[in-house]
């Protein structure tokens, strides 16, 4: 795929990552620019890089209308591979950079939790051995 630059400020989703599926994911506001950039991209999952206050990290990431929640919007949101500790685990309101690299696959109505955090699992794993990272 080509390159592409997603970014914007981390604002508050559904609360839904980090308690149901055990994976937090920064979700950045969906910007016109962000809206227009996405709008002829398959939606699904990404392998991108993050800059987050001036760190880079690998990320899975998520565009698309979470079909397995039944969204009505669609919504850009990273898992950031990196464990942060205490201080630095809130990054509400911070501005994050998102270079989206390789298209992973198409998003997926699972039918239940379990086939969701199996595949996340799998998509992470993935990006971790991935050689597209420099
Ligand atoms: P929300 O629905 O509000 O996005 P989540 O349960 O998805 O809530 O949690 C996301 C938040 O968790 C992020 O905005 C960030 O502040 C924090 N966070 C901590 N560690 C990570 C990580 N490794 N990747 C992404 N977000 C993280
Ligand atoms: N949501 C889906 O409905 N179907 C998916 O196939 C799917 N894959 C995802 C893969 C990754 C790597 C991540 C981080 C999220 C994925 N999601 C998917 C989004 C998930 O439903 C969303 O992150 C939660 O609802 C919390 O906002
Ligand atoms: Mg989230």
């Amino acid at each position: 795929m080509k390159p592409l630059l997603l970014e914007g400020t981390v604002v508050k989703g559904f609360g839904r990552g980090s308690k149901q599926l055990g994976v937090p994911t920064a979700n950045i506001k969906m910007t016109e620019k962000n809206k227009a950039k996405t709008q002829d991209l398959v939606p699904g999952v990404y392998a991108a890089e993050a800059t987050l206050n001036g760190k880079s990290y690998r990320c899975a990431m998520s565009i698309g209308w979470n079909p397995v929640y039944d969204n009505t919007e669609k919504t850009i949101e990273a898992f950031l591979i990196n464990n942060f500790d205490k201080e630095e685990y809130d990054f509400y309101g911070s501005h994050l950079q998102l270079n989206v690299i390789a298209f992973i696959r198409a998003e997926s109505l699972f039918s239940d939790f379990d086939s969701l955090i199996h595949a996340i699992q799998c998509d992470i794993h993935s990006v971790v051995q991935s050689k597209l990272f420099g």
